[in-house]
């Protein structure tokens, strides 16, 4: 008995330590491999909380899809299989399409209007409407302006669109926009080089920095400066796990993602002169003056469609639209 008791008393101090350990582990999931935007906030996040909790919480990054796409991923938050996420905005459309309002078309002029709106009220309205879908928004970081590219041909106006098999992200809003301009979206995780290089899509939109991580240049010939759409990331965790902190661990974790954001903001921002520069170098096409106006003018009836048919996500919209004007 005496001996059963010891064991027994073993195995309760065995999985209590292990229990203890394991809380202190924070698994961070993105979809993109090392050198990307998303890693770029993450590892920044990692190297904070670790330093500023001094080792009492360590951040493991889980990369380059080794949980999924970003759609599988923000599924493992909600239940708290994982506990954060560096997410582009796009994928969560179809958990909360308030992120609808983020990604509509040509809505912000340049960064600083980007940053005013996201880091203000109604980026905030937004981080606490992902409460009612199982994530506690912390801040926004950012993927950038996206530029369409294709295989096929060089593109100024909408009309050169016409037919152009692009894919699109997992988003009603993405594929509304492409199918407007006449193109043929086909919604696809993340990643397509493949796609892309057997020719199942022509083309792709994404900011400068992906066609350099990701080698697009070998494959895509044409780039057009669309500047269609921000791409901001969500900074999120799961409202399960976030419930149970304390204050203190909130803060920390709070604070040192917000930071990491807004460094990577500025990392980002900073090389997309060098990035350009080096994909012509590589023999890429660019098209640097479109025209915007009649890319603006195709995709403006946007707001009126069911995209928006929620008061709140039509509400919030048209503030957005007010204030960036
Ligand atoms: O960050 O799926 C996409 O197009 C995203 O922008 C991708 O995660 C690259």
């Amino acid at each position: 008995m005496k001996r059963f008791l010891v064991c027994l008393s073993l195995v309760m101090f065995c999985a209590a330590t292990t229990a203890a350990e394991a809380a202190k582990t924070i698994k961070l999931g993105v979809v993109t491999k090392p050198g990307s935007a998303q890693n770029i906030v993450a590892d920044k996040f990692k190297e904070l909380l670790e330093q500023r909790s001094n080792g009492e919480l360590e951040v493991k990054i889980f990369h380059s899809g080794s949980l999924g796409n970003e759609t599988e991923i923000l599924q493992q938050i909600q239940i708290g299989a994982v506990e954060l996420g560096v997410i582009t905005s796009g994928p969560f459309d179809s958990f909360d399409p308030i992120v609808r309002v983020i990604d509509y078309p040509f809505l912000f002029k340049d960064h600083q209007q980007a940053d005013q709106i996201l880091d203000g009220p109604l980026g905030a309205e937004i981080l606490t409407s992902l409460e009612g879908s199982g994530f506690k928004g912390l801040c926004f970081s950012e993927n950038g302006f996206r530029n369409l590219t294709n295989s096929r041909k060089a593109v100024v106006r909408p009309e050169d669109i016409e037919g152009l098999k692009i894919r699109v992200m997992s988003s009603a809003l993405h594929k509304s926009i492409w199918q407007t301009l006449g193109a043929n979206p086909t919604p696809m995780p993340w990643p397509i080089y493949t796609e892309l290089e057997q020719k199942v899509i022509d083309g792709q939109e994404n900011p400068l920095w992906v066609l350099e991580v990701y080698k697009f240049f070998e494959i895509q010939k044409y780039m057009t400066l669309t500047r269609h759409v921000y791409s901001a990331h969500i900074d999120v965790a799961s409202l399960n796990w976030w419930k149970e902190l304390d204050g203190e661990t909130r803060d920390l974790i709070q604070a040192a993602m917000c930071e990491a954001a807004k460094y990577q903001r500025s990392d980002n921002r900073s090389k997309n002169q060098a990035r350009l520069a080096l994909l012509k170098e590589k023999g890429m096409q660019v098209e640097e003056n479109p025209d915007i106006d009649a890319f603006r003018k195709q995709v403006a009836d946007l707001k009126d469609i069911d995209l928006f048919s929620t008061p709140e996500v039509n509400t919030l919209l048209r503030k957005v639209i007010e204030q960036t004007r």
